[in-house]
């Protein structure tokens, strides 16, 4: 009987997550103070940085709040046409991999470096999920300066979450799979043959660089998302766990079989004690480590080949399960680092767990059981208390610093603001629609600025002028800065967003790169003066040393390239002023165009594959005549003599 009702409800659960309800009394007039508070005047600034995840599309979007107003697409794990991301020669390193280049990535969750668990605003992490990396972004240039591949990982989404020190940037597995020396067995021995994985990245304090610093082997679960204690639990990691059912088919179903799931509890000081002791192996397990260079502005790709393997089931008392119904997707720990919250995607309530109380238990040992030997608490003695009916479908929950906490519920389509103490609901808004990650400014960290919240939609249909089969994803901003939560903005985004972080903007603005100075510009193939402009050939290279300046480029006449060479334009951008880049594109290249910044060198590879006269043009409006930047390129057949030979801009 019990069993039946349970499936009737969980059938109702599963059919509304389908369809996405649409709440009830939509709001769709802005109160009148609405546009004010979203208005910045032209010319002036946005309070906040917004860091947004482009999902799908493998990117990072930069979003000025409260206006909403989009600022950059910034390439990460995705080629990018748009400014040579991956079409340069010398960035294509950055997308290199354990299985070679890798161009695309499906961008979830960014983190924004913190000290003391504030923001510092120094770097954004970012995870590629489906080819599991993580980046690293530089917020004086915005620029993907480090990517790091993890070994023994599949559809890396836990990641990237860091400690309140960006000690370490964690990554947990979302598949597990087959990760021991024989990965040729049957998929129907998941139980035996297949295991998960968190991997903790050290971040070096000044460089910022990772390395995989160990790794733990956990069950065969499937890990959703992860949060680090803070304050009083720093030291912990709490990751959310489903398919605990272990199941390889069907997981709609079959994974969501049990009334719980667990949150794992990661004891991370004591893995680095055990590691201090030599405890744990080194295992073979390649992967690529890509490290841009703003000095030589080039990438190198170096493949590591060991990682250090710890096993829980040895190490005793480094992992904790924490029984969290059901399903859990987001965990969450508050700014305190007391609470820890589960969002169960098919619980009727929100539990929320004491990491007090969670000390208590371990300490007791008091357990309800074990898996592979490592202890499951008591869910009782570990819960501070559930809040009741949140609404249907909770996904995330962030944090005001005033002691509320805010649910994204995707089924019913609505966050829900509530007391952390109390568990009261306090005030609930729609989304349209079907919400996913939701971000407040400084959320996750231990001082939150909870002025907005910015909701990450799924569903848009009717929000837009449509577009066809396709419509852009959208985010809406709320003042949470009263009791009650008020709608402001609608806004699209680029790709489909999932997170994203926020932070005060003066944290960073005045410590913008506006240029690089030519003086540091140590790329080998860099020129120093326009004088220096020349083609040299080198066997079937061809090596065009070229400037860029308004409004030209030196040689701009080439002729002596022949089939069957391959050119590479080496173009210095001479220019020692902001905002004044130069672009290079030539006709019928199987590339893109490459943007070089102001005393940046870059590369175009091209391979001609035709006799004729070829134009080159700069593609970045920058100066009256750059209509005048441009030049001739001509390719003769494979048996030619033309020599080699150049014009660097005498006059005619
Ligand atoms: S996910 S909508 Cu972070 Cu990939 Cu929850
Ligand atoms: Cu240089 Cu346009």
């Amino acid at each position: 009987m019990k069993t039946k009702i349970w499936l009737s409800t969980f059938a109702v659960v599963m059919a509304a997550m389908v369809i996405g309800c649409k709440p009830k009394g939509a709001q769709s007039t802005l109160a009148g103070d609405a546009a004010n508070k979203v208005y910045v005047p032209p010319g002036q600034h946005d309070e906040f940085y917004n860091l947004v995840s482009g999902g799908f599309n493998g990117q990072m979007s930069v979003v000025g709040l409260p206006s909403g107003r989009t600022l950059k697409i910034l390439p990460v794990f995705s080629v990018h046409p748009e400014n040579g991301w991956g079409y340069s020669e010398e960035s294509k390193p950055m997308l290199n991999t354990a299985n070679g280049f890798v161009p695309w990535d499906d961008l979830h969750h960014i983190s924004v470096s913190t000290t003391n668990a504030e923001h510092d605003g120094r770097w954004a992490f970012a995870n590629g999920n489906n080819t599991p990396r993580i980046a690293r972004v530089d917020l004086t240039t915005f620029k993907t300066v480090e990517i790091i591949e993890i070994p023994n990982s599949a559809g890396n989404h836990s990641s990237p979450y860091i400690t309140e020190n960006t000690e370490y940037v964690v990554a947990g597995t979302r598949f597990s799979v087959p990760t021991g020396e024989d990965r040729d067995v049957s998929i129907d021995s998941y139980k035996d043959n297949f295991k998960g994985t968190i991997s903790f990245l050290s971040v070096d304090k000044n460089s910022g660089h990772m390395d995989i610093a160990f790794q733990i082997e956990a069950p065969p679960f499937n890990f959703d998302l992860a949060r680090a204690g803070k304050k009083k639990s720093h030291g912990w990691f709490f990751f959310s766990t489903y398919n605990t059912e272990m199941a390889h088919t069907l997981l709609e179903v079959n994974a969501s079989q049990r009334d719980k799931d667990y949150i794992m509890a990661v004891n991370w000081k004591r893995a680095e004690e055990y590691i201090k002791e030599g405890k744990g192996k080194k295992i073979k397990a390649p992967y690529a480590h890509n490290v841009w260079d703003e000095e030589t502005h080039m990438a190198t790709s170096t493949i590591k080949e060991n990682i250090l393997s710890l096993d829980p089931t040895e190490l005793k008392d480094i992992l904790y399960f924490i029984p969290c119904p059901k399903s859990p997707h987001g965990t969450d720990t508050d700014p305190t680092g007391e609470y820890i919250i589960g969002s169960g995607k098919l619980a009727a309530i929100i539990p929320v767990f004491s990491f007090t109380k969670m000390l208590e238990a371990i300490e007791n040992e008091d357990f309800e059981g074990t898996i592979g030997g490592m202890p499951v608490l008591n869910y009782e003695s570990v819960l501070h208390g559930e809040v009741e009916k949140p609404g249907l479908g909770p996904l995330h929950t962030e944090f005001d610093g005033r002691g509320n906490a805010y649910t994204s519920m995707f089924v019913s389509s609505e966050v829900v603001k509530w007391n952390i103490e109390t568990l009261e609901v306090l005030d609930r808004v729609p989304t349209y629609y079907s919400v996913g990650h939701l971000m407040i400014p400084g959320g996750p960290t231990g001082n939150p600025h909870g002025k907005y919240m910015v909701a990450y939609n799924k569903i848009t249909k009717d929000r837009y002028l449509p577009t066809g089969p396709e419509l852009a994803h959208s985010a809406q901003l709320y003042d949470i800065s009263g009791d009650k939560m008020q709608l402001l903005l609608d806004f699209p985004t680029i790709g489909e967003p999932h997170y994203a972080e926020a932070f005060p903007a003066s944290l960073i603005k005045d410590k913008q790169v506006k240029f690089y100075p030519m003086e540091h510009n140590n790329h080998p193939r860099a020129l120093k003066g326009i004088n220096d402009a020349r083609v040299e050939r080198d066997g079937n290279n061809v090596h065009v040393y070229m400037t860029s300046i308004r409004s030209n480029f030196r040689p701009d006449n080439i002729e002596g390239v022949r089939l069957g060479d391959e050119v590479y334009f080496h173009v210095t951008n001479l220019e020692q002023d902001w905002d004044v880049p130069h672009g290079f594109a030539i006709k019928g290249a199987n590339t893109a165009e490459i943007l070089i910044m102001p005393g940046e060198t870059a590369t175009l590879k091209w391979v001609p594959d035709r006799v004729g006269v070829f134009p080159f043009y700069c593609t970045d409006f920058c100066s009256a005549l750059h209509q005048e930047m441009q030049g001739y390129i001509r390719v003769s057949s494979a048996d030619s003599n033309v020599p080699i030979k150049y014009l660097t801009g005498e006059a005619e």
